[in-house]
């Protein structure tokens, strides 16, 4: 929104939002603008390279956005992305990532959507599989949120086969 501080984002990992287990789980955030973006009216900013960092202690602030507790930008430097609307950042878990203040007059429109793999269609280490089984979990208690599902009929279809099959059954 226009000039408000509570709907701006100080930087954060999305897994200090999702939870401690989920730092393991390899999840995505696709974020698409629906209108011109750039540092006046509220673009994101990414840390190059914090994707490859721990999970940083947090809280939620008076605003319920959450708060790191150490000085991130001692560790990296946030770059502004102006993007066009309909482009697509795509970015993970672990990756810090913000807003700053819309201080232009017209709502900044945006989409977020989530992906995270589902079982049976890789080999995870013990830690991602309980993080990702702990993603899974949460969603399905939330009733809101209940997540779709992406998959190939059977199991275990790499792309190609999905490919395969797509151009079988439409011919
Ligand atoms: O829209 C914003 O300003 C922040 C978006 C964000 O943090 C996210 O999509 O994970
Ligand atoms: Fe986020």
């Amino acid at each position: 929104m226009p000039n408000s501080q509570a709907t701006a984002f100080p930087l954060h990992q999305d897994s200090q939002y999702y939870g401690k287990l989920s730092q393991h789980a390899h999840i995505i955030t696709v974020w698409i603008p629906l209108v011109d973006v750039n540092e006046v009216n509220g673009c994101l900013y990414v840390i190059p390279g914090s994707h490859h960092w721990e999970l940083i202690d947090s809280a939620r602030d008076e605003n319920q956005n959450m708060r790191s507790f150490v000085n991130v930008e001692e560790r990296g430097t946030p770059i502004p992305l102006p993007m066009k609307a309909g482009d697509m950042l795509i970015f993970s878990n672990m990756t810090f990532h913000g807003s700053q203040i819309n201080q232009s007059e017209a709502v900044r429109w945006s989409v977020d959507i989530r992906y995270c793999r589902s079982r049976g269609t890789y080999t995870p280490t013990e830690l991602e599989q309980a993080g990702e089984d702990f993603m899974y979990e949460k969603l399905i208690r939330t009733a809101s949120r209940i997540p779709m599902v992406v998959s190939g009929q059977g199991e275990k279809w790499s792309y190609d086969e999905w490919t395969a099959a797509r151009l079988a059954a439409s011919q």
